[in-house]
């Protein structure tokens, strides 16, 4: 046994790697990008050949790891929550088919949305496709929880959801961890049952026995070792609270809370326990990171004696990240102080760092849609969704990734010209290409913007996997070679850079400029290197 200081995002990933993982597939995401780099890093993972490589999205990550666990080895597949509509095609179809070795399915969920655009909360997922979904309370139990999930997925037959937060993944404590196991041997392709097969007369069968595993499922949660009724000396109130939430309520009290806790880390609800708190305690609060998940399902639609507290209910707030001191107005205890912001820190806007290539590919296109007043320019999810902000104020949207190309197309057929869409490297390979096939069936008149900086920059700089290929791609994909244009965005290259893009902002037809320069952060910490 070894005591590590790891992150959340560290505990699960040496967790996994100690259960006998031999596969992980992701694509960045803030919060959860450190599990992957975590296996990249790790010498045993590097030993052992553990596939851990960057997936080219979520959908195409969850599949692997689907066909890891066809194979009958344990695959975890990592990804933020939005990540989880992504993928949520293969997602739920994977809990029809059923799974072999131990698949394990994590979402890391962003409340208050530190560095997304939504909240959503992943364990409605879980709920959706009808598996067990698990939520550490704490970086130890993200370490213990994966050779959990293995275990339950493989005695299931079925993946589990495991759901982190912001504040486990990116906060480190310190984790024992124990005997690493064997990875699973290879279960011969012949020996797979005919379940994978997804035709509606084996669908409906699996469906099925997917519905009749439903119980066994919360008699796993009422069992599980993550879930407890812990007593309490006063009956006042009952408190549930899940994940992380559970350190909130202990903070609040100072770790001497006079009423029952039901500590929730594993769904579906464990409907005993639940039941024994709910017969001692009248009023219940719910203390749960995220949305309404539990608090919704205990109150219905009604909830006649407004006996269920919580974020429904308006005593703990309906959105953002929760804290102690939010948990501790809810009982009107007194409120834990905080430490100010040092005056050191100062408090500044978002901005592209100092030489950033995408600040000369703005400047080249504002100044090429001077005089063109019917443009209108469709932006993307990346580092230069900050072109949003002044002083350049240059793109109108950013809504999912890919959506800058497919925007562009829909604004053009009503009507909209110029319709113009920026898109990053690492975005048009994750879902910006399908939008382009779309635009080259109907040679729609957009002009696609790739502001090629080598890298998945916004994450932290992660690789590309379009590797300089982009222009290859783009002609694959159908675009006329000739209207495939490379300009690199550089101060002494202005002028001929606005001549280029008005050139293909003006050709009535689907025109791409890829703006390729390397991203000023790689380009430091290679040189540093
Ligand atoms: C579905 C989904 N997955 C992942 C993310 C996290 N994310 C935000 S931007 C981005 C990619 C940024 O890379 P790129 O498009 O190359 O632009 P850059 O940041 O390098 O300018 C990622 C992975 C997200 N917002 N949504
Ligand atoms: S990390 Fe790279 S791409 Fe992002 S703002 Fe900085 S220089 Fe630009």
């Amino acid at each position: 046994m070894l005591q590590k200081l790891l992150l959340g995002d560290e505990a699960l990933a040496q967790g996994a790697l100690d259960a006998g993982l031999s596969g992980c597939y992701a694509y960045p995401g803030t919060p959860s990008t450190e599990i992957l780099e975590y296996i990249q890093t790790s010498s045993e993972a590097e030993e052992r050949k553990v596939h851990r490589e960057w997936s080219s999205n979520e959908k195409v990550a969850m599949e692997e790891a689907l066909g890891m666990s066809f194979a009958g080895k344990r695959a975890m597949v990592c990804m933020k929550h939005v990540g989880m509509n992504v993928a949520a095609d293969g997602f739920v179809n994977s809990a029809v088919t059923g799974t072999v070795g131990g698949l394990l399915v994590v979402a890391a969920d962003d409340p208050s949305m530190h560095s997304s655009q939504n909240e959503q909360d992943s364990r409605f997922y879980s709920q959706f496709a009808m598996i067990p979904c698990l939520e550490p309370a704490s970086q130890q139990e993200a370490y213990d929880m994966a050779a959990y999930a293995f275990r339950l997925s493989e005695s299931l037959e079925e993946p589990i959801l495991m759901r982190l937060t912001t504040r486990l993944s990116h906060s480190r404590a310190n984790v024992t961890t124990g005997k690493a196991q064997p990875e699973n041997g290879l279960n011969p392709p012949n020996a797979k049952p005919g379940r994978f097969v997804l035709l509606p007369g084996i669908a409906k069968r699996n469906y099925e026995k997917l519905c009749a595993k439903q119980q066994t499922m919360v008699d796993s949660s009422d069992a599980s070792p993550f879930n407890r009724l812990e007593e309490g000396t006063e009956n006042r109130y009952g408190i549930i609270a899940s994940g992380i939430g559970y350190n909130y309520v202990q903070e609040a009290f100072g770790g001497k809370c006079p009423y029952p806790i039901l500590k929730i880390s594993q769904y579906p609800l464990p409907t005993r326990l639940l039941s024994r708190l709910l017969e001692r305690c009248d009023q219940i609060m719910v203390v749960e990171e995220g949305m309404p998940f539990i608090e919704q399902q205990l109150r219905g639609p009604l909830n006649p004696t407004g006996n269920i507290h919580g974020r429904l209910s308006g005593d703990l707030p309906r959105t953002g990240e929760l804290t102690p001191r939010h948990v501790a107005e809810a009982f009107k205890l007194p409120v834990p102080n905080t430490t100010p912001l040092s005056p050191l820190v100062k408090v500044r806007p978002p901005r592209l760092c100092d030489g950033c290539p995408h600040v000369d590919s703005y400047k080249a296109l504002n100044a090429a849609i001077a005089d063109r007043p019917g443009a209108n320019v469709f932006g993307d999810i990346g580092c230069y969704t900050l072109g949003a902000l002044p002083p350049f104020s240059a793109i109108s949207s950013c809504v999912d990734m890919g959506a800058s190309i497919s925007m562009a197309k829909g604004a053009a057929d009503a009507g909209i010209a110029p319709a113009i869409a920026v898109i990053g490297d690492s975005t048009f390979t994750h879902s910006g290409m399908t939008g382009i096939l779309d635009a080259v069936w109907e040679n729609s008149p957009i002009t696609v913007l790739i502001v090629d900086n080598g890298t998945t920059g916004m994450t932290g700089g992660q690789a590309s996997i379009n590797n300089g290929r982009l222009e290859d791609i783009c002609k694959g994909l159908g675009v006329a070679p000739e209207h495939v244009r490379i300009i690199t965005p550089l101060p002494k290259n202005h002028e001929e850079n606005v001549k280029v893009l008005l050139e293909e902002i003006d050709y009535q037809g689907l025109s791409i400029v890829i703006s390729r320069r390397e991203c000023i952060q790689t380009l430091r910490r290679k040189a540093r290197k």
